[in-house]
């Protein structure tokens, strides 16, 4: 038995399940499954597990395929908006399947605590025709993880994992099961299970459509239990009240109902158990659909019953539960409350008292932080320069949009600050002024500058190199010092115009000169603001 956060006890299943390799890159909150592994496999190397970030999520998954197709078992992690970047690879996969267990644990943030969506990665595994676990505890992230490795070998598929923030981030008593061995080293043998050229692929995707039969009497089975309970009250509006549960919900749904529940299917495993799903509807008046991120199963089900039993369905598309957001105990306490089946959950009355003394505090950058320097050099700059539209990109410097820095006016997604700017200078504005981190720019930034190089688009890229990943904690990043500059120089960028500065208040002025004199440069331009987060010094 060890105490774990959901994270780490599918980190720990696949340690079990005997990978050779974790493949990942950081984003809240999946980045401690990958630093679980990379702890376990320096404290003892005889493990042999490979564990190196990747420079972004695509090329992560690219390399559990590699693995898979030698035969060893891999694991790939990432956040929600990682699988955006994987899904080319990742939707190719499910033709070309498995032969080493490869499981993608995917963890997905609703409510956004620390993304900039709450998309639902349930419909990419649908999309893709791949199954998907939903662990709801600790105990099932341990045990579907292992299951998912031999279930991916199985079926020859790759397999997912859904995790959502408060599972992942939480800690429990997980009891660990006797580890598998390794798998041998043995490349594929066979060629044309490999290659998607259209002859071929067109056969894969018959293969992989008729593999959804044997998904959905997986999923028929004990991992979408279904406990039916006819004796449990009626609701005096609804009639008999079914429940369909899956994730972190089933969580709540037993804290309302913490010993006499009422009749419920479980899905710890998509696609969903069709015929458990009817049986249920055949046995109630109304179905409560409790699900953590978008109305995945409620629309699902609507469409594969064909309307036939929709009306019975209670959901979020109902109104029945609010459209955006995590659920809570209390959410589901009010909804059952609405049908007269409990009581809401008490209102705690600290609640107020604690909202008040807590003010809301948005998050800052640190006391000494280099990205505090370098917004002063651009708001001096845009003090000058007008009008000077900067766009942004994903990291600590995002905070940069907020007083008193206000040095950012866009922010999208990885990468998006060069080719946006590039966009804009395409489209007439001069002069643009793209701001990225290090990091960032190794994942998504390198193929924007490529592009704007091989014209000398006419506006200025800022690279912060803080030489970290920080938000996400400090991972390595691929793009600091000098292999950064060797980059910027190799994808074609003129070395009058690639320049470094320090971002300290002494350097202040002098920085600003040079930021000046880029600006105006008719070309494409490079400044380096070089100095370490500070946080790298504890
Ligand atoms: C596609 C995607 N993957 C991962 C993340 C999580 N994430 C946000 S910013 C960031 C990296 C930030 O590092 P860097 O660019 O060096 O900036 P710093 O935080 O060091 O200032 C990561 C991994 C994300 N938002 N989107
Ligand atoms: S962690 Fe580092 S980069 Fe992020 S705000 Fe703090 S000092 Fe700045």
């Amino acid at each position: 038995m060890k105490l774990l956060l959901g994270d780490e006890a599918v980190g720990q299943a696949a340690i079990d399940s005997g990978i050779a390799s974790v493949n990942g890159y950081p984003g809240t909150p999946s980045t401690e499954i990958f630093e679980y592994i990379e702890a376990a496999a320096k404290k003892d190397p005889g493990l042999r597990i490979h564990a190196e970030w990747a420079a972004n999520e695509k090329v992560a998954y690219e390399q559990a395929l590699g693995a898979s197709y030698v035969g060893q078992r891999s694991l790939v992690t990432m956040k929600h908006v990682g699988l955006n970047v994987a899904a080319d690879p990742f939707v190719n996969s499910a033709l070309v399947g498995a032969k080493g267990g490869i499981v993608l644990c995917v963890a997905d943030d609703p409510s956004m605590h620390s993304s900039q969506n709450e998309q639902d990665s349930r419909y990419y595994a649908q999309f893709a025709k791949l199954p998907c676990f939903e662990p709801a505890t600790q105990q099932d992230c341990y045990d579907f993880t292992r299951l998912a490795f031999e279930l991916s070998e199985r079926l020859s598929l790759p397999v997912v994992v859904r995790m959502v923030t408060r599972l992942a981030h939480s800690r429990a008593p997980v009891s660990i099961s006797d580890p598998a061995m390794r798998n041998p080293l043995s490349p594929a043998e066979d060629r044309n299970h490999w290659a998607l050229l259209p002859a071929l692929s067109r056969k894969l995707y018959d293969e992989l459509l008729m593999k959804q039969a044997l998904l959905e009497k997986e999923s028929e089975g004990d991992v979408n239990p279904l406990v039916m309970n006819p004796a449990f009250p009626s609701s005096a509006t609804c009639g008999k009240v079914g429940v369909i549960v899956s994730g972190i919900a089933y969580n709540y749904f037993r804290e309302v109902f913490p010993k006499d529940a009422p009749s419920h299917l479980k899905v710890g495993l998509y696609p969903a158990p069709l015929q458990k799903v009817k049986a249920l509807l055949e046995a109630c008046d109304t179905v409560c659909i409790l699900e953590e991120g978008y109305p995945f199963l409620e629309q699902t089900l609507q469409g594969q019953l064909q309307g036939h039993f929709a009306p019975q369905f209670k959901g979020r598309l109902t109104g029945h539960l609010p459209m955006s957001g995590e659920l809570s105990p209390d959410l589901v306490a009010r909804s059952f409350a609405s049908l007269g089946l409990c009581d809401p959950l008490p209102a705690i009355d600290e609640a107020d008292d604690v909202k008040a003394a807590l003010r809301p505090r948005p998050p800052k950058l640190c006391p000494g932080c280099p990205h505090v320097d370098t917004y002063r050099m651009i708001k001096a700059l845009r003090e000058s320069v007008q009008p000077l539209p900067v766009f942004g990109d994903i990291g600590c410097y995002t905070l940069g949009f907020y007083p008193p820095h206000q040095g950012i006016d866009a922010c999208l997604c990885m990468g998006a600050s060069i080719s946006m700017a590039k966009g804009a200078s395409d489209a007439g504005q001069r002069p643009v002024l793209a701001v990225i981190g290090d990091s960032t720019f190794g994942h998504s930034g390198l193929t924007g500058l490529l592009t704007a190089a091989r014209e000398n688009t006419p506006m200025t890229v800022m690279i912060l190199d803080n030489s970290t990943t920080a938000m996400t904690g400090a991972q390595k990043s691929l793009e600091t010092g000098d292999p950064l500059m060797q980059s910027i120089l190799g994808l074609g960028v003129d070395p009058e115009h690639v320049k470094i500065v320090c971002p300290l208040p002494q350097h202040h002025e002098a920085n600003v000169e040079i930021l000046k004199a880029e600006v105006a440069y008719e070309g494409l331009s490079v400044v380096i603001s070089r100095r370490a987060c500070v946080k790298l010094r504890k």
